[in-house]
C-alpha cells in the first residue's frame, strides 16, 4: 500500500513509520492522521511485525504539531468532533498497539506532534530536538491527548508549566524531566532505536502485549491496574510463548517465539 504522507519501509520484525511532509514540517494535517491510523492498524495485523519506530522526514523536525492552516477554520462541533475521532483513531490506537512503538523525536515535536510521541511506549530524542504543546498561543488546548499524558509522564507541576507557557524545551531538559528517555546525537537516533527494537524482539510478542496492556490499565479510569495485571499474567500461561520460553531456559538454548 503507498501513502501520500507517510513511509512505511520493514526489516525484518521492524515496521519503520516516516511522517513524509519535510515541507510543512511534517505538520499532521486529515489525511495524514488517516493513514497513520491506517499504518498502524496494518501493523497490528501483520503477525511478522514485533516493533515500530516512528519518525519524521528530514532533520529538521519530528512533527510539529497539527496542521494549523487546516483546523483554523474549525467550528466548536469540528473541532470536538475532530478531537474524539483523532483521539479513538490515532493516539489510543497508537498507545494501545500490542507492539511497542518508540519513537525517535528528530527535532520540533510540538503540539499534535509532542502528543503522538507521548502517545508512544518509548520516546528516544536527538540533542537538536525541542518539545512543546503551543496550542494556548492558538487560542486552543492539546486536543489529542496532551493534557493527560504529559501529567502522566512528567507531574502536575512541569504539566502545568509547559502548557500554561506555551513554551518549548530542550531535549536535555525533556530528558530530566521525564518526557523522553533518552538523548543522543542526531546521528546515533535511528541505530539507538534499533537497538532497543532489537533487544524487544527477541522477547515473547504475547507476553509484551499483556505489559502494554497492564502499563496502560494505571491510567484507565475506573480500571484496577492490579487486577489487569492479575488477568494478563494469568493468560501467558496459556500461550505457546510461555512454554517456549520455559523450555528454552531449561534446555539452555535461545527460544524461537511465535507469538501464539
Ligand atoms: N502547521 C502547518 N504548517 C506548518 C506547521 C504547522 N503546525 N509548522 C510549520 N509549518 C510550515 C510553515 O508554515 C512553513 O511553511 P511555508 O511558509 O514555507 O509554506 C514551513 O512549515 C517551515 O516552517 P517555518 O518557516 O516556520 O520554520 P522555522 O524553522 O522558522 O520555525 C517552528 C519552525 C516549528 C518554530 C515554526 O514552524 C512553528 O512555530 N510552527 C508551528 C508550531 C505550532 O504552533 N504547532 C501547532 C501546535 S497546536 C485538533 C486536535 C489537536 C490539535 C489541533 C486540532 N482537533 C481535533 C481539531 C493540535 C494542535 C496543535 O498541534
Amino acid at each position: 500500500m503507498t501513502y501520500n504522507n507517510i513511509v512505511l519501509e520493514t526489516k525484518e520484525a521492524v515496521a519503520y513509520v516516516t511522517i513524509n511532509r519535510p515541507k510543512q514540517l511534517n505538520a499532521l494535517n486529515k489525511e495524514t492522521i488517516e493513514e497513520l491510523s491506517q499504518v498502524f492498524t496494518s501493523i497490528e495485523e501483520n503477525k511478522e511485525l514485533r516493533v515500530v519506530i516512528l519518525t519524521g522526514s528530514g532533520d529538521k523536525a519530528f512533527v510539529a504539531g497539527a496542521d494549523i492552516k487546516e483546523f483554523a477554520g474549525f467550528s466548536v462541533e469540528e473541532g470536538k468532533l475532530l478531537s474524539a475521532e483523532g483521539h479513538q483513531k490515532l493516539f489510543n490506537l497508537v498507545e494501545n498497539l500490542s507492539k511497542p512503538v518508540i519513537a525517535a523525536v528528530n527535532g520540533f515535536a510540538l503540539g499534535g506532534g509532542l502528543e503522538l510521541a507521548m502517545a508512544s511506549h518509548i520516546r528516544i530524542a536527538s540533542n537538536n530536538a525541542k518539545l512543546g504543546l503551543p496550542e494556548v498561543s492558538l487560542g486552543v488546548i492539546p486536543g489529542y491527548g496532551g493534557t493527560q499524558r504529559l501529567t502522566q509522564l512528567v507531574g502536575k507541576g512541569k504539566a502545568f508549566e509547559m502548557i500554561t507557557t506555551a513554551g518549548m524545551i530542550s531535549a536535555e531538559d525533556a530528558e530530566k524531566w521525564g518526557l523522553v528517555n533518552n538523548v543522543v546525537s542526531e546521528e546515533d537516533l535511528i541505530a539507538t532505536c534499533e537497538k532497543i527494537a532489537s533487544k524487544i524482539v527477541r522477547n515473547s510478542p504475547k507476553a509484551i502485549g499483556s505489559a502494554i496492556i497492564s502499563i496502560n490499565a494505571q491510567y484507565r479510569e475506573g480500571v484496577d491496574g492490579f487486577v489487569t495485571e492479575i488477568t494478563e499474567f494469568g493468560k501467558c500461561f496459556g500461550t505457546a510463548d510461555f512454554k517456549e520460553g520455559t523450555s528454552a531456559f531449561m534446555e539452555k538454548r535461545k527460544p524461537t517465539f511465535t507469538g501464539e
